[in-house]
């Protein structure tokens, strides 16, 4: 039964943010001090002339006085456990690299700079406890191989997320994760998987419970160990953009007298992506994707935007009629995601990546970094309903063999840890192309009428004629049955530049570019969809870029950067708000 006209049951904890689960944020000014080109190795956290408070989480080199600056930053802050007990922290992303030391000894490193990262405290008599977090912002590609310099957007560094802490009980068992996964949107079937660690405690009994609706007794397991099981959510009702219903899971750690000893609530949705007859369902029905790629970019704060600046760019992005957001090119904020499960907007997920080829794929750290930043987003986002799609390694070299092996191994891992998602990747090579076989449908950036188009009398006729020719090829070439995204498509508009020729980096050109973009992909057929290049005009790198990219920016915005509408807006809006998004295609 399709129960989604029953009443909504109530979230039980703040309505916009994912549940805190005995998390305390570690958010706030810390103690920092910038080194610039120090050795990391030969670092000692006991000597660290601190001279100024950072505010975490932040860009260290987003604020004035450290602009463009590479280096070695250190924060430090205190915090407080129980005397014994042991705590986890979660960082949610440090970027580029991160040591981090607890009472003067190095627990862990970091190397990718939007994957999140666990730390365990270890047990201690002390009460106060010194954590210390030194990162380093320079390029190094054997340190940090998943990000090189070269990318087209600014990678900034600093504590740029949230940074928790979670303690764990005295006695009994812990909840680690809780993972839900639905099966079926006509039925409300889940399934729920739940990690549990620790030593139980005599009697310690298990708890189930969704929404604020009856508890269940789960079965005894060993523990630690993990707990898999079916169930039908009560009163459930359905995941859409238009109704972007939530539901939510409580398991709990009792003790024999009942009381909690540890407890997680996670949020989730029910709703079901597949690829149906050439064409991408949601929930049963044709779905069409409209939206925009974004970067979560602000020139005031880089990569670390206040919650507010996300609300404000969903916003416009409603505005525009749009119904997805490709989340390009790495793991998202999980605030962002938080607010895309509230407000009903599908997400394209992707691990961090933009174009790279040969030397960095034979790179065996990179290998394995990538790999483990993929789980890490897999696990950190898995309830989030709002994310339909996984993706990873942007624009990589897919028409040369050297990309398979770590393409086969990532496309592996996501069906392996996330079945009910569609998988896809971002290609440069519509023609070329290489891996089209491993995933759900093809994603294709173009960008004719804009780039290698010296000569052309008429580019913006380019646009249609390249994208009507480029997917009657693909067809043509065996792959008819997969749908195919615009995955990315657009031209440079400077705002408030208008010329009597209307040329390049005109908001005329880029308005015209877009329209005839989204008009010919709206009416093709085989198009189950077209994210925009961009949603707002992004800082990239200086230097020999520059020369294609005035003011050192990404100025592919259909935004500035301070999100002032171009003349693009208007053309984009007229389209996407007329265009019905579960129409068949
Ligand atoms: C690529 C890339 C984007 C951006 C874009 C452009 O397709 O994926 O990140 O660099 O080109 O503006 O050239």
């Amino acid at each position: 039964m399709n129960s989604s006209s029953l009443p909504s049951p109530q979230v039980p904890y703040p309505a916009y943010y994912s549940a805190p689960n005995n998390r305390v944020s570690l958010s706030g000014l810390w103690d920092f001090v910038f080194l610039g080109d120090i050795d990391t190795d030969k670092f000692n956290p006991a000597d660290v002339p601190y001279r100024e408070k950072a505010l975490v989480p932040s860009a260290f080199d987003a604020m004035p006085q450290y602009a463009g600056k590479r280096g070695v930053a250190v924060y430090r802050r205190f915090i407080s456990v129980p005397e014994n007990t042991s705590a986890r922290m979660e960082f949610e992303a440090v970027s580029l690299w991160c040591r981090v030391y607890i009472d003067g000894h190095p627990v862990r490193e970091h190397a990718c700079g939007y994957s999140p990262f666990g730390v365990d405290l270890p047990f201690h008599s002390k009460v106060v406890r010194e954590l210390v977090v030194v990162v380093d912002n320079r390029f190094d590609f054997d340190r940090v191989p998943m990000h090189e310099e070269y990318f087209d957007f600014y990678q900034y560094g600093g504590i740029i997320r949230d940074v928790s802490l979670r303690v764990r009980p005295r006695a009994g068992s812990w909840v680690r994760a809780v993972r839900v996964t639905p099966i079926d949107h006509m039925t409300g079937e889940v399934e729920v998987e739940v990690d549990l660690e620790g030593e139980p405690i005599h009697g310690q009994k298990l708890r189930m419970r969704f929404d604020l609706g009856e508890s269940e007794l789960l079965p005894d397991r060993p523990v630690p160990g993990k707990i898999c099981l079916r169930r039908r959510v009560p009163a459930f009702r359905i995941w859409s953009p238009k109704s972007p219903h939530l539901h939510a899971i409580t398991i709990t750690v009792c003790a024999n007298e009942g009381e909690a000893v540890s407890e997680m609530t996670e949020r989730f949705g029910i709703r079901t992506v597949k690829v149906r007859n050439g064409s991408l369902e949601l929930n049963g029905s044709p779905l069409r994707l409209l939206g925009y790629n974004r970067h979560e970019w602000h020139p005031n704060f880089g990569p670390a935007t206040p919650t507010l600046q996300m609300v404000a760019d969903l916003e416009w992005l409603k505005m525009l009629g749009c119904n997805f957001v490709r989340g390009s090119h790495y793991p998202q904020d999980r605030r962002f995601l938080d607010l895309c499960d509230e407000l009903g907007f599908l997400v394209w997920e992707e691990n961090l990546g933009w174009g790279q080829r040969e030397k960095t794929f034979q790179s065996l750290q990179f290998r394995k970094t990538h790999a483990e930043s993929l789980v890490a987003m897999l696990a950190a986002s898995h309830n989030h309903p709002s994310i339909i799609i996984r993706g990873f390694l942007n624009e990589a070299g897919t028409n040369e063999s050297y990309v398979r092996p770590i393409f086969e191994e990532s496309v592996a891992t996501i069906r392996r840890l996330d079945p009910s998602r569609l998988v896809s990747y971002a290609t440069m090579f519509p023609l070329t192309d290489t891996c089209y076989d491993l995933v759900d449908f093809i994603s294709l950036n173009l960008y004719p009428g804009w780039y290698n188009c010296e000569g052309a009398a008429r580019p913006l006729d380019l646009v249609s004629e390249y994208i009507r020719e480029t997917i009657e090829k693909i067809d043509a070439a065996g792959w008819a049955k997969k749908p195919i995204l615009i995955s990315e498509i657009g031209a440079e508009g400077l705002y408030g530049w208008h010329d009597a020729h209307d040329d390049f980096f005109t908001e005329e050109y880029q308005a015209e570019y877009l329209r005839r973009a989204c008009e010919t992909a709206l009416d093709h057929s085989r198009c189950c969809g077209i994210a925009l290049w961009h949603f707002s005009d992004v800082r990239t790198y200086g230097g020999g870029w520059s020369l294609k990219r005035p003011r050192t920016f990404n100025n592919k915005g259909t935004l500035d950067e301070y999100r002032r509408p171009k003349l693009a807006y208007r053309a984009v809006r007229e389209i996407f708000t007329q265009v019905d998004a579960v129409r068949p295609v």
